[in-house]
């Protein structure tokens, strides 16, 4: 049965706490409520989510809500509301259309804010959901901390500059705010492990010992069926499911990150972010359809392209700001109509991966550097390796207002690969606004 929408309502508070990533280890931590990560949002999908937001920083914030297909005005963008001030308090209130694993997290100052752990899960259920055991969210992050355990300073401007080249990648890792997490399972089970990268830079590169495991669903809800695999690759912003299990009673393993070279002045590496110690067994209920759902594709392969997106890297430092979207920084873009297809080809041109993200609508991609995609997905984050393009395919239903798309390495958007755009109702005339300025600023 259906269940009837309810309003679900959070108070939140902004404010700097100490939090103990391992015992004895305390940092100043940044976040929602004395958290970190901050609580964990849950709600039905057609509910309403309530967010009152009372902001003790000492500097303005706003949060965004990653993933969800909510109105423009509630996206937490500079194009889209004002700052909340210290002292002020914000109410955001939208209701989560879709089922899947969301988040949340600082959008002002965020090269800063996401570093210090302005960030939380927003996880929106539904009946259809697979039946497991049980079901953890594993929120992945990296701090850069010196000796003290306190922030490094952001490596912004020569002979620094290494933090906007490659981001911020941190030596601190962590899960769920904490370093070495052991996570407890019981023998036979299988449950649903919700991988979010909250990180500002990290490629994490998943890996469970060796074992197999099933991805389920990625940022915009469930696949068409489960996809097995041993490793698998979460960028910044991405959230991946998986089927985790069952696993043998008495057995001990790492969840690690593979090495990745992204192809920054960073060295790949493997490393270790948490242990599984597997207890005893218990009996399952989990059921795991091959059929997950139908995902209906928005257009094929070969659909005209009504937009080029090029993400380029400008050798030169101009201004403080050499990443770019067509050949420019922070871009205002061409406003789309809505209900009219979009086919968009983003290409990289730069050396360097980067995690593609547009706010507030799923889109499907439906082709990669030639070839239609292993499998059919809804995202809103999708990794561009070097050199490479891909098409993909979004409808703007009827949510008009200002928008915004950029790479997810934080350190990329701050220095310029972003661009915001209007989308519009046709059966209203269009006032076009007048550039508006970002407001970027690093302490
Ligand atoms: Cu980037």
């Amino acid at each position: 049965m259906k269940k009837q929408p309810i309003v679900v309502e959070y108070n939140f508070e902004a404010s700097v706490f100490n939090w103990e990533i391992a015992p004895g280890k305390t940092i100043e931590a940044w976040g929602f409520n004395k958290q970190l990560p901050g609580p964990v949002l849950r709600a039905n999908v057609g509910d309403t989510l309530v967010v009152r937001i009372t902001n003790n920083l000492n500097e303005a914030t706003t949060i965004h809500w990653h993933g969800i297909c909510l109105p423009a005005s509630m996206d937490g963008t500079d194009g889209v509301q004002k700052h909340i001030e210290p002292g002020e308090v914000f109410e955001y209130r939208f209701v989560v259309p879709d089922a899947g694993t969301f988040w949340y997290h600082s959008h002002t100052n965020e090269t800063v804010q996401m570093e210090k752990g302005m960030y939380g899960a927003l996880i929106v259920d539904d009946e259809t959901d697979p039946v497991v055991d049980d079901e953890k969210i594993l929120m992945i992050d990296d701090m850069k901390l010196n000796d003290n355990n306190e922030f490094t300073k952001p490596g912004w401007f020569l002979p620094r500059a290494i933090e906007r080249h490659d981001g911020r990648q941190g030596n601190t890792l962590l899960l769920n705010g904490k370093e070495n997490l052991v996570i407890n399972v019981h023998g036979g089970q299988t449950e649903r492990w919700r991988f979010i990268n909250s990180s500002n830079a990290r490629y994490f590169v998943l890996h469970l010992g060796g074992k197999a495991f099933r991805i389920i669903a990625t940022d915009g809800g469930l696949l068409e069926h489960p996809i097995t695999v041993t490793e698998l690759l979460i960028t910044p912003g991405e959230r991946m499911d998986i089927a985790a299990g069952p696993f043998t009673e008495g057995e001990t393993f790492a969840i690690e990150s593979l090495a990745y070279n992204r192809m920054t002045m960073l060295k790949a590496k493997r490393e270790t972010f948490a242990t599984v110690k597997v207890g005893q067994n218990k009996t399952t209920k989990a059921f795991i359809p091959e059929r997950l759902r139908t995902i209906e594709p928005l257009a094929k392969q070969d659909a005209a392209i009504t937009r080029k997106i090029k993400l380029s890297v400008d050798p030169r430092i101009r201004n403080g700001k050499d990443f770019r979207i067509n050949d420019s920084t922070h871009v205002n873009d061409k406003p789309v109509m809505v209900g009219e297809l979009q086919v968009w080809e983003v290409s990289n041109t730069s050396r360097m991966d980067h995690p593609f993200h547009l706010h507030g609508f799923f889109f499907q991609v439906i082709e990669e550097n030639g070839k239609a995609p292993a499998y059919r997905a809804w995202k809103d984050t999708y990794n561009l390796k070097p050199k490479s393009t891909i098409k993909i395919a979004w409808m703007p239903d009827n949510r008009p207002g200002t928008w915004m798309y950029h790479c997810h390495i934080i350190e990329h958007h701050a220095a310029g690969m972003m661009a915001t755009f209007d989308v519009i109702d046709g059966s209203k005339p269009y006032v076009e606004k007048p550039p508006t300025h970002t407001h970027h600023h690093h302490h």
